[in-house]
């Protein structure tokens, strides 16, 4: 059997890039391209739990150590438990948030050592994404859309305006370095806008473009 495609999906706050995934797994429905849907925090059973003491406010302090450990132990149980059984059987998988937001968020947010943060993801897991889906906008327009959402902010959303533009800065330094593996699209437009955007960026290296 042909393995799987692994393709992530990563953006800062509000980006927009869970709501792109929904539709481009719609897609992939439509085709019969067997696929899953998952996330990170939170795609495996142990993950449910960890997602909860990473995100949610706490009474204590978490350390910025402590946190990262807790998204590289969610990931290490997630590719063992979740992706790589998928990639196996052959399906797509839809990840939302992978090794890049380790970069991102703990790397540009919390300053982290780069290099350390690269040999850490690397001996958390191996698997690296075929593809990986930037959704790129400003970080003011992203947030607010977060605000609209009207849910309340979680620990990292009531983080700072130079944490997130930092965020954003290792994304596209990131996707700099893997021009291959990145496919940047503007999220600073309308929902079918960006659609259409990711699908003509995207068409050919889906398994679809042979079946239409
Ligand atoms: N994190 C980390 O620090 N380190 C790691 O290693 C990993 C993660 C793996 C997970 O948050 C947090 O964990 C994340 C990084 C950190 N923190 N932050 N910030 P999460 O899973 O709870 O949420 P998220 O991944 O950050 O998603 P999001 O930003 O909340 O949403 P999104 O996926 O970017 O966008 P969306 O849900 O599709 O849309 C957001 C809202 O905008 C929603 O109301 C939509 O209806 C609306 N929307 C969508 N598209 C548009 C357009 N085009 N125009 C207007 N409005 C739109």
């Amino acid at each position: 059997m042909t393995r799987g495609l692994f393709i992530t999906f990563e953006g800062t706050e509000g980006s927009g890039k869970t709501t792109q995934l929904r539709l481009l797994a719609a897609l992939l429905k439509k085709y019969r391209i067997s696929h899953i849907i998952t996330r990170e925090p939170g795609g495996s059973r142990l993950s449910t739990q960890l997602r909860r003491w990473i995100l949610n406010k706490l009474d204590y302090n978490l350390m910025p150590r402590t946190e990262l450990l807790l998204f590289l132990a969610d990931r290490a149980q997630h590719v063992g438990e979740v992706v790589e059984p998928a990639l196996q059987q052959g399906k797509v998988v839809l990840c939302d948030r992978y090794a890049d937001s380790t970069l991102a968020y703990q790397g540009g947010g919390r300053g982290f050592d780069m290099k350390l943060l690269k040999i850490l993801n690397q001996a958390t897991s191996l698997l690296k994404p075929d593809l990986t889906l930037l959704f790129d906008l400003p970080v003011e327009v992203g947030l607010r859309r977060a605000l609209d959402r009207g849910q309340g902010k979680d620990r990292m959303e009531s983080e700072g305006l130079k944490f997130h533009k930092a965020v954003r800065r290792v994304y596209l330094e990131t996707a700099r370095q893997e021009k291959s593996r990145f496919i940047v699209v503007n999220a600073n437009q309308s929902r079918e806008a960006i659609y259409q955007e990711m699908i003509e960026k995207l068409i050919d290296r889906l398994p679809i473009h042979k079946k239409r």
